[in-house]
C-alpha cells in the first residue's frame, strides 16, 4: 500500500516492512548512447529494488507536466525538447531511503561537478545530457510515479529473500 509520505508499507511473514519508492528515468541522451545497462546495475549494485520499468517515448504534454516546476525558466524549452527527442527508460525503485540512495548515486544536477564515482560524474560532461532524472523528495517521487506508471504496472509487496541482507 502506498502511503501519502511517500513510503510503501507491506507485510513480509507477518513482520511490518516500510520502504520509499522514488521515480528514475534515463534519460534519451542514456538511451541513444547505450548506458542503459550500465546506470540500471548502478542501483541495481546499491541494493536497491527495481519495482516497475518501460521504455517509452514522452509526449510533449507529459513532458511539460514532468518538468512542470521550471516552467518559465530559461532552460525549460530545451529541456522539454530533449526529454522528447528520443525514448527514455521510466523506472520505479524501492528501498529504505531510495529517495536519498538514488540523488546519491545519480549525483550533481551538473555533471561537471558531480563526484566520480555518481553517474553524472562518470558518464557525462553538461548539464543539457546529464543521463539520468531522480525524485528529490517524497512528494515529487509520488507525483512522478503517477506520471509515469499506473497501479497495476509497478510490482507491489514483492518481498526478496536477498533483503534481510540489504537493510537491517
Ligand atoms: P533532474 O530533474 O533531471 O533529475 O535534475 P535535477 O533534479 O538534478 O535538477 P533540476 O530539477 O534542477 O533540473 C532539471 C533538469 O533541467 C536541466 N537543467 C537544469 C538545464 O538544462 N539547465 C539548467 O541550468 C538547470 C538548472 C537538467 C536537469
Amino acid at each position: 500500500m502506498y502511503e501519502t509520505n511517500g513510503s510503501c508499507i507491506y507485510y513480509s511473514e507477518d513482520i511490518k516492512v516500510s520502504v520509499e519508492r522514488t521515480f528514475v528515468a534515463i534519460k534519451p541522451d542514456g538511451v541513444e548512447r547505450g548506458i542503459i545497462g550500465e546506470v540500471i546495475k548502478r542501483f541495481e549494485s546499491r541494493g536497491l529494488k527495481l519495482v516497475g520499468m518501460k521504455l517509452m517515448k514522452l509526449s510533449n504534454e507529459k513532458a511539460q507536466e514532468h518538468y512542470g516546476e521550471h516552467k518559465g525558466k530559461p532552460f525549460f524549452d530545451g529541456l522539454v525538447s530533449f526529454i522528447t527527442a528520443g525514448p527514455i527508460v521510466a523506472m520505479v525503485w524501492e528501498g529504505k531511503g531510495a529517495i536519498a540512495l538514488c540523488r546519491s548515486t545519480i549525483g550533481a544536477t551538473n555533471p561537471a561537478q558531480a563526484a566520480p564515482g555518481t553517474i553524472r560524474g562518470d558518464l557525462a560532461v553538461e548539464i543539457g545530457r546529464n543521463v539520468v532524472h531522480g525524485s528529490d523528495g517524497p512528494e515529487s517521487a509520488k507525483r512522478e510515479i503517477g506520471i509515469f506508471f499506473s497501479e497495476s504496472e509497478v510490482c507491489a509487496e514483492w518481498p526478496r529473500a536477498v533483503d534481510k541482507w540489504v537493510s537491517e
